[in-house]
């Protein structure tokens, strides 16, 4: 049985700091494709108080868009910020995309379409899948990347799993506990998530061209961490 369109709720999570430059053309383009796919989408973003000001940039476009917006005091990290939007969405679909353009915006039909028409579960932006791939990355960037996608692997069969984009079905996070501090918060669900059929879909990850980064070595000793609790789980799990 194919569910109609008008049977689901798409709620994109944007977590955001410093992103004032970025924020708006992510927003109406979102909107744009959605309306163009007939698909019916909200977003919840949530921004740690950022000093530039994304925090009203938000307030604003959800004066003209179904928006929730989150205000956290300070910066509490991206996978607190990402479980907060769980909490706080009403759709049937959830999904997480970056707010700096790094995932086309374009993409995101492409990653509920197999859900809806489909039956898949969860859906993930793949780099490492045909098609897929990375704009020009600095040598020390590809390195900590594959490093930690390799940690992963022992982890999970999906081949891109420190991927910051995907899509699944509400179900996928009922009954599991998310939210260990850290940045991976998909790889989290892609350990944990109650998810049988998923499909990863082929993107190019493109350099952000506004603000900066928030990645430091912190996030690199935190993620090392999170994949030895995710190991354990796994292990006492089986
Ligand atoms: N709310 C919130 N958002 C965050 C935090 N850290 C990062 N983000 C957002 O999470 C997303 C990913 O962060 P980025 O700094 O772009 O990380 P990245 O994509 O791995 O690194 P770059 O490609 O160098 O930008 C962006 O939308 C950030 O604004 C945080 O502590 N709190
Ligand atoms: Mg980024």
């Amino acid at each position: 049985m194919v569910i109609s369109k008008k049977n689901w709720k798409i709620s994109i999570i944007i977590p955001t700091f410093n992103e004032s430059k970025n924020i708006t053309t992510l927003v109406t383009q979102l909107f744009a494709i959605a309306k163009k796919e007939s698909l019916n989408l909200e977003l919840i973003i949530v921004d740690d108080n950022s000093p530039d000001k994304t925090g009203e940039i938000a307030e604003q476009l959800a004066k003209r868009f179904p928006i929730k917006c989150i205000h956290r005091e300070g910066k509490l990290g991206l996978g607190t910020a990402v479980v907060a939007g769980f909490k706080a969405a009403s759709g049937n679909i959830l999904g997480v995309m970056d707010a700096d353009l790094s995932h086309p915006p374009d993409i995101f039909p492409e990653l509920v379409k197999p859900i809806i028409e489909n039956n898949y579960d969860l859906t993930i932006g793949s780099r490492y899948v045909k098609g897929g791939g990375v704009e020009v990355w600095p040598f020390h960037r590809k390195i900590i990347s594959l490093g930690a996608t390799y940690l992963a692997y022992p982890l999970t069969k999906i081949k891109d799993p420190v991927s910051g984009l995907f899509f699944f079905k509400k179900e996928v996070i009922d009954n599991i506990e998310l939210g260990a501090k850290g940045y991976k918060i998909g790889l989290e669900i892609f350990v944990k998530g109650n998810y049988k059929k998923y499909k990863e879909v082929p993107y190019m990850f493109r350099n952000r061209i506004y603000g900066e980064s928030k990645i430091g070595s912190g996030e690199f000793v935190d993620y090392i961490k999170n994949v030895l609790r995710l190991a354990k789980y796994k292990l006492l799990k089986k």
